[in-house]
């Protein structure tokens, strides 16, 4: 098998990775990389001295592709399927980066900051950082709720990377900063994300590892 992804399923921006894999059924060799075993993330920093994942190796081209929108990116350019997560048209493209952008910055990163914060050790925690974190997603939450007043997918009627990137940042997001109630645009948009069968099926798999989530 030509493409093997390095990933962990809690792990938010390697879901958004899974789910543009799911949506177009695109074979890969699932290779989960434990960061708190030595050796496995040693193995890991060889591909990405960086040390964050998702990471693809495309074995057949020789290449190592790190980060979640440029891998979506790189499947979208070599390994096409019937779900066109990049449109074709420069416009849509645009404005499909723009989102993905805004929800891994504007909501993924955030909501990792108020996450990580829970595994610091004690005296090291950052309440500031937290409190602009959480502004944050508020901000984005009420951007989100008057965006999808009218919409099914980030970009209209097609779903695209900017809806990977969505799933999982709102999946946790609404664990961290529960929008059910407050933001109904994005509760909606949220339900239809769950119901997409290739991010059930990445929450699915996600679910054995849900214990090492920080309370
Ligand atoms: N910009 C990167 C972010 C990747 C990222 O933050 N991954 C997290 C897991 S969700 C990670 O590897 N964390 C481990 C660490 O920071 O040591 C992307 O889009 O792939």
């Amino acid at each position: 098998m030509s493409l093997t992804l390095y990933f962990h399923p809690l792990s938010s921006f390697c879901q958004k990775v899974l789910i543009a894999l799911y949506e177009n059924g695109t074979p890969f060799e699932p290779h989960i990389v434990d960061l708190g075993d030595e050796s496995s993330s040693a193995e890991l920093k060889r591909l990405w001295p960086i040390g964050k994942f998702p990471v693809l190796r495309d074995e057949t081209a020789d290449r190592t592709i790190p980060e979640s929108s440029i891998i979506i990116e790189y499947l979208a350019q070599h390994y096409p399927g019937r779900t066109q997560l990049v449109p074709a048209d420069p416009e849509a493209a645009r404005e499909t980066r723009l989102r993905d952008r805004f929800y891994d910055l504007h909501v993924n990163v955030p909501m990792q900051k108020v996450v990580t914060d829970r595994l610091r050790p004690a005296g090291k925690n950052d309440p500031f950082g937290m409190e602009q974190a959480k502004a944050l997603l508020k901000t984005a939450c009420d951007m989100i709720d008057q965006e999808m007043a009218t919409k099914t997918w980030a970009m209209g009627d097609a779903f695209s990377m900017a809806d990977c990137a969505a799933a999982p940042a709102l999946f946790y997001a609404d664990k961290v900063m529960p929008f059910g109630t407050t933001h109904k645009n994005v509760a909606g948009y949220f339900d239809r994300l769950m119901r997409r069968p290739s991010f059930a099926r990445a929450v699915e798999e996600a679910r054995p590892y849900f214990g090492l989530f920080p309370k």
